[in-house]
């Protein structure tokens, strides 16, 4: 089973990334650079109409698996023996809670409303206050993660890794990148960021997309 993962560097698509990691199945990656307009592209919207990463090439599949919450279902479902979720019902239930929420509130609300505030309305003059909005949720939701980590094993759900962590990492990681003092205010959110660096899989994703753990690689030279 060969798959072929169009990601961003340090997007969402970071999560699929890693994950693709830790199976250890053979893919392979194509980039589509969201600060170059690539996921606009003619090209890539032929791959994916939505115009977003992650979008996941399934041998077999005639088109492409979207949906970031769809593609790490498929992929736990997949890949039984890489433990990617937990087996019992709750525990699964858990995972996909997470997944929900993040995607479609956390990312899809808070972090589209402060970075793509025209997909929400047509004024520009309205932008600031979708931005100011985005960012009040984006607050929001970085304590919950942080009470929520706070009061678990280390992992999002229990005490092993599942496919809500990487989304966990790639989230904190924009915090980062805006500015935000991530370790000092949700000091558990970054605790389980660094947990999540010591992984070799997460290591090996963040190294081939040109990352760092809570940056990018300096250039060569
Ligand atoms: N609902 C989609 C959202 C994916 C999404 O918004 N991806 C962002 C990167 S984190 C993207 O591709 N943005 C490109 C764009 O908006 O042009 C999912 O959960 O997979």
């Amino acid at each position: 089973m060969t798959y072929r993962l169009h990601y961003s560097p340090g997007a969402c698509s970071l999560a699929v990334h890693i994950v693709l990691e830790e199976i250890g199945a053979p893919y392979t990656l194509a980039p589509a650079v969201i600060a170059q307009g690539a996921t606009q592209s003619p090209a890539f919207l032929a791959v994916n109409p939505k115009g977003r990463v992650p979008a996941l090439h399934v041998e077999g599949e005639a088109s492409v698996l979207t949906e970031l919450p769809a593609i790490m279902a498929y992929l736990v479902r997949r890949h039984p023996e890489a433990g990617l979720a937990p087996a019992e019902p709750i525990g699964e239930a858990r995972c996909h809670e997470w997944l929900s929420w993040l995607a479609g509130w956390v990312h899809g609300m808070g972090w589209t409303e402060l970075w793509r505030p025209h997909r929400f309305i047509g004024e520009p003059e309205q932008y600031d206050a979708i931005m100011r909005n985005g960012r009040r949720i984006i607050d929001e939701s970085a304590r919950a993660i942080d009470t929520k980590l706070a009061a678990g094993s280390g992992y999002a759900v229990g005490d092993r890794f599942s496919v809500a962590d990487p989304y966990l990492l790639a989230i904190h990681r924009w915090g980062v990148r805006i500015g935000i003092d991530m370790a000092g205010l949700y000091p558990a959110s970054h605790a389980h960021a660094l947990r999540l660096g010591e992984r070799p899989a997460v290591q090996r994703a963040l190294d081939q997309e040109g990352l760092t753990l809570m940056g990018v690689k300096p250039p060569p030279g």
